[in-house]
């Protein structure tokens, strides 16, 4: 019988759905796969605090106010956890962080675009945490098991934020004239931007072939972009709510909704760092970095303390 190679063996293992953990075997390349992808996503969790702190202050009631904090925190809480699921691959989160902070790494096109009005809490947690949670969803059961063990809880708490976004949008459609306008408008915005989220069509997806015969994608960018457009074009309906796509219809032979063409060029400027927000979130980003390097010394320095402390007791 010939011996099967580390390869082959780590292959059977994803084939039969088994999970992968940190100290087992894996392939260089598969490694440096989830550390792009689990990197990619935490820093959009974090610079996506950026868009929606924006509104705090400026939330139209304390109940509203309370929820957009809670929601914000969640949000650094899921940064948290990938950041900590990408640490098992032996790669730091400073590492990480100074990789973003040089541009060498990516977040997400979605947190690009300005949050013009108090609508846009809705639309964000409505379009951009119902995309997440379709995106997220398969990655439960991705191959690599501290990375699907963080999205479960990620995803519970996407599905909240998705609700109340909901909620904000029912309430203004259904408001005084002007706010259902500015409810509208904040979807029109919102719509195209979402859709983009998903990434490249899958004949421009240069990473999906080999993430998903690792199981670390489960479907492809075009399958989950249709999934979110099948979930919310009958929920935007009960929200009284146009998409700004006159070519949604449903598709009685294929089953699902048909909708107009993406504009990719509008998605591969704000890749290259073209997008209306790039420079702002980046630069914020930075600045709270070094802003904060306080708390990292007092960190550090209290931790040697403490095991020298630990230590001297021992001794
Ligand atoms: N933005 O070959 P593919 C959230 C890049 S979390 C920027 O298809 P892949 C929660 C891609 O990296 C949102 N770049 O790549 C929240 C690659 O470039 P690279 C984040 C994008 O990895 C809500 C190149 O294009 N979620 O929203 C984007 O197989 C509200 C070619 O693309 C995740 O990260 C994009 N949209 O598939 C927080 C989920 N799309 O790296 C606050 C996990 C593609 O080779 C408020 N990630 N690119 O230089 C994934 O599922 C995948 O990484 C995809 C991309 C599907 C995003």
């Amino acid at each position: 019988m010939v011996a099967m190679t580390q390869e082959q063996e780590f292959q059977e293992l994803v084939d039969a759905d088994q999970r992968i953990e940190p100290r087992d075997w894996m392939p260089e390349a598969y490694r440096k796969t989830l550390i792009r992808q689990i990197a990619q996503h935490a820093h959009s969790e974090i610079i996506g605090m950026q868009p929606e702190g924006n509104w705090i202050t400026r939330a139209p009631s304390l109940r509203r106010k309370a929820i957009l904090m809670a929601k914000v925190q969640d949000e650094a809480g899921h940064g948290l956890y990938l950041y900590s699921a990408a640490e098992t691959l032996g790669v730091g989160r400073d590492e990480l962080l100074d990789l973003l902070h040089a541009g060498r790494q990516k977040y997400s096109s979605i947190f690009n675009y300005p949050t013009v009005t108090w609508a846009d809490m809705g639309a964000i947690g409505w379009l951009v945490d119902g995309a997440a949670i379709v995106n997220q969803v398969p990655i439960t059961r991705c191959s690599y098991g501290p990375y699907a063990r963080a999205m479960v809880r990620i995803c519970k708490e996407e599905s909240f934020h998705q609700r109340q976004g909901f909620e904000i949008l029912h309430t203004l459609s259904h408001g005084t004239p002007a706010q259902h306008e500015m409810a509208q408008d904040a979807v029109n915005r919102w719509w195209w931007p979402s859709l983009m989220m998903f990434g490249p069509p899958d004949d421009q997806s240069p990473n999906s072939a080999q993430s998903m015969a690792w199981k670390i994608k489960r479907f492809s960018n075009d399958e989950l972009r249709q999934k979110f457009v099948d979930m919310t074009v009958p929920q935007a309906e009960v929200l009284g709510l146009t998409l700004p796509d006159p070519e949604i219809r449903w598709d009685e032979a294929a089953g699902n909704y048909a909708f107009g063409d993406i504009d990719w060029t509008e998605f591969f400027e704000v890749l290259k760092g073209n997008g209306p927000c790039n420079a702002a979130r980046m630069e914020h980003r930075v600045r709270a970095h070094v802003e904060g390097s306080w708390v990292r010394e007092a960190a550090t320095s209290y931790a040697e303390k403490t095991a020298a402390r630990v230590q001297e007791g021992a001794a």
